[in-house]
């Protein structure tokens, strides 16, 4: 089999306070195959490193990049316009999407996620957690 192809979903404009966790879950996930979006972790300054790609471009870009690929891995605890908008475009392309949460006092996950029952959503309290998640995910969807 070609090497996995994985779409990795973070939040960018939805806020920044979980990109270290990111940068985790890619450094895994980079041991099963090729992140299409490892710039989702990547440290960036206060602009987001964004001057000079036009908005139309980025969205088409991850799109491309987004039907090119096998597995999307969302990580959703930080809620973002752009996740949920790349989970239903992967919904709607039958990609086998694995959502991750992590339990936060007080907030809840949209039920938009929690309720949609093509989405594999799977709660952790630490990375560590993550690791054993996607493992079963990718064994479970037939990719490992
Ligand atoms: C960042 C670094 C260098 O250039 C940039 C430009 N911005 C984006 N680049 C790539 N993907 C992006 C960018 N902005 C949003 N996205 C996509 O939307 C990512 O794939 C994320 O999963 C998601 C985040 O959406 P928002 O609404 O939180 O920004």
């Amino acid at each position: 089999m070609d090497f996995l192809k994985i779409y990795f979903s973070g939040s960018i404009r939805g806020g920044r306070k979980d990109a270290i966790i990111y940068r985790q879950i890619i450094k895994y996930l980079k041991s099963f195959g090729t992140v299409l979006t490892e710039h989702v972790g990547d440290n960036y300054t206060a602009d987001f490193g964004e001057a000079g790609f036009d908005d139309s471009y980025i969205h088409n870009r991850d799109i491309d990049k987004l039907l090119a690929s096998d597995v999307v891995i969302a990580e959703v605890s930080t809620p973002s316009l752009g996740v949920g908008y790349e989970i239903g475009m992967a919904v709607e392309h039958h990609k086998p999407v694995l959502c991750l949460y992590r339990q936060q006092k007080g907030k809840k996950i949209s039920a938009m996620i929690a309720g949609c029952k093509e989405l594999t959503v799977v709660e952790y309290n630490n990375t560590d957690e993550t690791k054993k998640i996607i493992e079963e995910f990718l064994e479970q969807i037939g990719n490992l």
